[in-house]
């Protein structure tokens, strides 16, 4: 009996998990960490000295690919003090608006992109230590 109820409970569980699958975004405080896959697609994370893609884990650089006419929005997280931005790098074709240099964890930026492409990024602040691709197809 002991173990028939277990695996119910087991089940219970997992129908739950399951069923979370609605498109609204979690607060983000206290669920740090576990992105070694499966995150959204778009999303990268703005360390303190790296960026990382939420979707596939890489980072610095982080390498992102997302279809034409995609969001990808860049999170700061764990940041406290230290600045950082999204820096486009001109030297890749095509290029793209750049973020402010923002300060604070929970701070975003966001971009659109309409146009195929590999675009580079990097931090203004710390310059290539930080750096990023997002793949547009
Ligand atoms: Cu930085």
């Amino acid at each position: 009996m002991r173990i028939i109820r277990t695996w119910m409970l087991a089940g219970a569980v997992a129908a739950v998990v399951g069923c979370s699958s609605d498109s609204s975004t979690p607060t983000g405080a206290g669920d740090g960490g576990g992105n070694g896959g499966g995150g959204p697609v778009g999303a990268v994370t703005v360390g303190n000295d790296f960026f990382q893609s939420a979707h596939n884990g890489t980072r610095n650089p982080a390498q992102d690919t997302v279809a034409v006419g995609q969001t990808v929005t860049w999170t700061w997280t764990n940041t406290g003090g230290t600045s950082h931005s999204v820096e486009a790098l001109p030297v890749a074709s095509p290029s793209f608006t750049s973020s402010d240099i923002l300060t604070g964890s929970g701070m975003t930026y966001t971009f659109t992109f309409t146009a195929p492409g590999t675009y580079h990024y990097q931090c203004a602040v710390h310059g290539s230590l930080m750096s990023g691709i997002v793949v547009v197809q």
